[in-house]
């Protein structure tokens, strides 16, 4: 694998430099494999060697070896750029760094591209699940590289002299208490954090007709819905109609007070439940088709919907978002924290500061602001200091999740709620970051523990899943399915390719492999398939479909992880912020994980993306009636 990559590299700064060289159109890189497809040459690309400032400001700081772990660093080295290349013609890069990744994809083609010239059957960080990115998401341009999908990942991709992790990306919000800027831009709705909720939340307020501004910190949109697996909850939608599932509403309403020990808000709960089919009708229109119902913990019914064939949910319906936004010409800017809210003296939110990567500070006044920054799973101080023993826990979120939206909420005077509720998930793959979904469980995987003995309903809430874990030997359990549940569910073939998955032909072989007694691994198989046949499981199992009988047959070692932040924001029915005072805070709206009191102390499985879309679009209209000139309702 380090061969294969250090040789990509190397291929890839000749090609460029090659390119350079001839003064043409450039050129492909061109290691034997297929050739990428190169877009015509940039118009600002020209000629010329990297001005003696930028080489001394790199070697100031990186030693001569070091440098090729960085754009500047490795093109100084070929003498193959000019500033311009990247920063554009007039010296100035925008914060999402659109020139500079022009210039990547001009000479070496598109992360499609590079993935094709990789070889297929390593682990290839360019053929991501997570849709279109930078180049400079992981190329730093000025500083050292840092492979963003090992956050979840473990792959051994030295394009870094930091080592495999990528750096966090937490926002001091104190640092900034008096940041302030005389630059200006004004807008009708500024939405902060483009994850699902806040594309949503900036596609629905520009459908509208409102002016809209969507910043994100990360060098990547798509927050944490771009990696949700499973599915989203809604009841009564045609599509469980087709498939004859008698769900209803007030089931649905039900579950999710039940899963979240009744302490949820009801009203925001109703809202949920009632306008789900809705919001998978929504879906539809926009081409997101969730049409597979699978089951999902704490369910009543089937009513967790999913792409067809068991495809990830998150990043199929981030993926599209992405495009609309792309389409619709809407104004995404990549990292840019918001690193302040602006506040009148009637404590009126009246836009933010932002801290753009190469702006710097400036001010976006806007006459409403939607907060869709997620929650806090991958900050371990915050998780650690509402939750003591869950120090040192692994997390299922990706990097930014930090939780900066709730200190920016809080200069706003917002009330917080539920914040120690976190939640743990139970299947985090043991040895990574990635998520085993619940939706594997949902499709007929049983869980054995190290003496190879069943010992829960795999199907119960996750908050019970996984405290019955952490009670077995080592605190972690197995995940056991046979071919037929493997083919059901396309992303468990992606747990192979990370190498988290092991298989064999028989139960016995399984059991060696890893390492639980065969006898007692081959009874809990045996009892649990005679469940299937009586429809009466020892462990309360209700959904008894699948048999765990055909080879090759899988295990998976799963252990809890933080996954989800249940607290934050108190906001209404109207997605409107609620103040200290129980009053909705003028032109301050929200959505998504970064609000509370929707899913109380627990959060059902498939509950997050049907909440980004409901509250997502109710955020947006919200947010553009009241820049519009109307009220939102009270
Ligand atoms: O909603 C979730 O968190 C979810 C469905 C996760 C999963 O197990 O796939």
């Amino acid at each position: 694998m380090k061969r294969i990559v250090l040789f990509l590299l190397l291929a890839s700064v000749f090609a460029f430099a090659a390119c350079k060289k001839q003064g043409d159109a450039p050129k492909a890189v061109d290691n034997g494999s297929p050739v990428a497809v190169v877009p015509a040459k940039i118009d600002t690309m020209q000629a010329g060697t990297i001005s003696g400032v930028l080489s001394d400001a790199n070697q100031k700081t990186y030693a001569e070896g070091e440098k090729a772990s960085f754009l500047a660093g490795t093109h100084v080295k070929g003498k193959t750029a000019a500033c311009a290349d990247c920063h554009g013609a007039a010296g100035t890069l925008n914060d999402t760094e659109t020139q500079a990744n022009i210039a990547c994809v001009s000479c070496h083609g598109t992360l499609e591209d590079m993935g094709k010239v990789t070889n297929k059957t390593e682990i290839n960080p360019h053929q991501s699940h997570l849709g279109k990115i930078n180049c400079t998401a992981c190329h730093g341009g000025h500083e050292p590289s840092a492979v963003y999908c090992n956050y979840c990942h473990s792959f051994d991709v030295k394009i870094s002299s930091q080592g495999n992790k990528p750096l966090l990306r937490q926002v001091d919000i104190e640092k900034y208490k008096d940041a302030s800027s005389k630059t200006v831009e004004n807008t009708d709705v500024l939405v902060i954090g483009a994850g699902g909720s806040g594309h949503i939340a900036a596609i629905t307020a520009k459908g509208a007709g409102a002016k809209v501004i969507l910043v994100e910190k990360m060098p990547i949109s798509g927050g944490n819905s771009q990696l949700a697996a499973g599915g989203m909850n809604a009841a009564g939608t045609h599509y469980q109609t087709e498939q004859k599932i008698p769900d209803n509403t007030t089931s649905m309403f039900d579950d999710t007070m039940k899963g979240g020990k009744n302490i949820s808000n009801p009203k925001l709960v109703k809202i949920l439940a009632d306008k789900s089919a809705a919001s998978i009708d929504w879906l539809d229109s926009i081409g997101a088709k969730l049409s597979a119902v699978n089951m999902g913990g704490g369910a009543t019914y089937k009513r967790f919907h999913a792409p067809d064939g068991g495809t990830a949910v998150g990043s199929y319906l981030v993926n599209i978002y992405k495009s609309i936004a792309e389409q619709e010409g809407l104004d995404v800017r990549l990292n840019s924290p918001a690193v302040r809210l602006l506040v009148d003296k009637d404590g009126a939110v009246t836009g933010a500061v932002i801290d753009g990567k190469h702006s710097g500070l400036y001010e976006i006044h806007a006459k409403s602001v939607v907060l869709t920054s997620g929650g806090f799973s991958a900050n371990a101080s915050r998780v650690e200091s509402y939750k003591p023993n869950y120090k040192g826990m692994t997390t299922s979120n990706q990097p930014g999740a930090t939780g900066d939206g709730l200190d920016l909420a809080k200069e706003a005077n917002a009330a917080l709620v539920d914040m120690e509720q976190i939640q743990i998930h139970p299947s985090i793959a043991v040895g990574s970051n990635t998520l085993i979904t619940e939706a594997v469980r949902g499709v007929g995987a049983i869980m054995v523990n190290h003496d190879g003995k069943r010992f829960y309903d795999e199907l119960s809430t996750r908050d019970k899943v996984s405290a019955a874990i952490l009670e077995q030997k080592g605190k972690t359990a197995w995940l056991i399915l046979d071919d037929k549940i493997r083919k059901s569910l396309k992303q468990i073939e992606g747990y192979f390719h990370l190498n988290l998955a092991k298989e064999a032909k028989s139960l016995d072989e399984l059991a060696k492999k890893i390492n639980v007694p065969a006898e007692n691994l081959k009874k809990s198989v045996a009892e649990y398939n005679k469940a299937v046949d009586t429809q009466k499981d020892p462990m309360g199992r209700k959904t008894l479909e699948k048999k765990v009988e055909v080879p090759n047959f899988v295990a998976v070692e799963i252990a809890p992880g933080i996954h989800y932040t249940m607290g934050g924001v108190t906001f209404n029915e109207s997605a409107q912020v609620i103040n200290k005072d129980g009053k909705p805070i003028a032109n301050f709206f929200a959505a998504g994980e970064v609000t509370g009191g929707l899913h109380g102390a627990n959060r059902l499985g498939g509950n997050s993306i049907s909440e980004t879309v409901t509250f997502g679009r109710i955020a947006g209209d919200q947010a553009a009636l009241n820049a519009l000139g109307a009220k939102p309702a009270k």
